[in-house]
């Protein structure tokens, strides 16, 4: 007998298409005629819309849109305007915040002031879905648990954007647009900061991006393993939670002595995807703020060893004035 293995093998569900329940008052109508779509069935639902955009949707977009435009003609401008060389050099291309002598006052535009607009609508815009997320979960009588997940990754895009330059006393110390910058910023930070490696917390958060890694395959695996007993369809599952849930469970008891509910492996996941960003944004905000140089701070405290003796002793960087102590 052949192997069902299932891990291509996708379920397209066909039939007439569903506008969802009514929705009461408050709310915008949902916009566009369903419609059945194959490729789309391969990969998720194959019903395509209606969608609810609402007033926040919209307006959400626009901020977004208009950000993007004023990131892209800066980019454009910054290569005299010509096409040819904005695409081919689109992911070198930046739009920098302002230089470090305007501290937190407003530079002129051409120095950082389209920078500080595009990220208050880029700031608007993320914040608008986020109340979207939270109105539509609340219309369908779910709990918020997504936008509060969302609040994670948007704590920390507000750190590197907003709340460490403010304490540091410059938009300076924002992230810059652009696909390639923004990762030396990221580069250059940890340097600047005497290796992220040595900060706790950014290991911590590496510990939440690698476990939700772990956590996802094993879910993911785990399910997929049990489809032959009907384990992916959650409402009788629900109801009855059948063989599938009980082998399901059984595998992980029998692997490893422990095992989570068909509950519990989706907290494991909320958690460890939520501290990720969380974490790391408590080990960004401490950056320059707190702790001056991860590695000097891991050797006074006994993480990591001082460099052997034969070389001269490690000097602060950032105590240096024109390179000399
Ligand atoms: C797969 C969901 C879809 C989302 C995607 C991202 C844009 C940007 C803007 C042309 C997982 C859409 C991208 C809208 C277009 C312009 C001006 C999510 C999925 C596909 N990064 N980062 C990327 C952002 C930071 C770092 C890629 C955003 C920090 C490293 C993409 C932010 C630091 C690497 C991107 C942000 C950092 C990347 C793929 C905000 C430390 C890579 C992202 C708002 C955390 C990787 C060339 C992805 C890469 C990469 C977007 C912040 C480090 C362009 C929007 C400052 C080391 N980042 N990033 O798949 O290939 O996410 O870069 O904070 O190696 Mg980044
Ligand atoms: C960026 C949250 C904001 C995103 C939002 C989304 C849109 C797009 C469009 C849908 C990602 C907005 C979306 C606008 C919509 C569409 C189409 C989340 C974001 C709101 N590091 N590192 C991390 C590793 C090094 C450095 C975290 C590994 C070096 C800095 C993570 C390694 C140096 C920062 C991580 C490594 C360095 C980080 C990010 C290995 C560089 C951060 C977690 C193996 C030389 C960030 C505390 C995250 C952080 C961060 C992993 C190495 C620098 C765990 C695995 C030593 C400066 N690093 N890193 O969820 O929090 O990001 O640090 O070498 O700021 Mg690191």
């Amino acid at each position: 007998m052949p192997q069902y293995q299932n891990l291509f093998t996708a379920v397209q569900v066909t039939g007439p298409t569903s506008d969802g329940i009514p929705l009461g008052r408050g709310n915008d109508p949902r916009v566009g005629k369903p419609f059945m779509l194959h490729l789309a069935g391969r990969l998720g639902n194959a019903q395509i819309g209606p969608i609810y955009l609402g007033s926040f949707g919209v307006a959400s977009l626009i901020f977004g849109a208009l950000a993007i435009n004023i990131m892209g003609m800066n980019m454009l401008a910054s290569v005299n305007f010509d096409p040819i060389q904005f695409i081919r050099q689109l992911f070198w291309l930046a739009l920098e915040p302002p230089a470090p002598q305007y501290g937190l006052h407003l530079p002129p535009l051409n120095q950082g002031g389209w920078w500080m607009i595009s990220g208050l609508f880029l700031t608007v815009s993320i914040l608008l879905w986020w109340v979207r997320t939270y109105r539509r979960a609340r219309q369908l009588g779910m709990g918020t648990h997504v936008p509060w997940a969302f609040v994670g990754a948007i704590w920390l895009y507000l750190v590197l954007g907003f709340f460490r330059p403010l304490l540091m006393g410059c938009w300076c110390e924002a992230v810059p647009f652009g696909i390639f910058p923004h990762l030396d910023w990221t580069a250059a930070f940890s340097l600047r900061y005497g290796n992220l490696f040595y900060n706790p917390f950014h290991a911590l958060s590496i510990v939440f991006l690698y476990g939700s890694v772990l956590l996802f395959a094993m879910h993911g695996a785990t399910i997929l393993a049990v489809s032959r007993y009907g384990g992916e369809r959650e409402i009788e599952q629900i109801v009855d939670r059948g063989t599938a849930s009980e082998r399901a469970a059984l595998f992980w008891r029998w692997t490893m002595g422990f095992n989570a509910t068909m509950e519990s492996i989706h907290r494991w996941a909320w958690w460890f995807a939520v501290l990720c960003p969380l974490v790391g944004g408590i080990g960004i905000l401490l950056t320059g703020t707190v702790v001056d140089n991860w590695y000097l701070w891991a050797v006074k405290h006994g993480v990591a060893p001082p460099y052997p003796n034969v070389f001269p002793a490690v000097v602060d960087p950032a105590t240096l004035i024109g390179g000399k102590p």
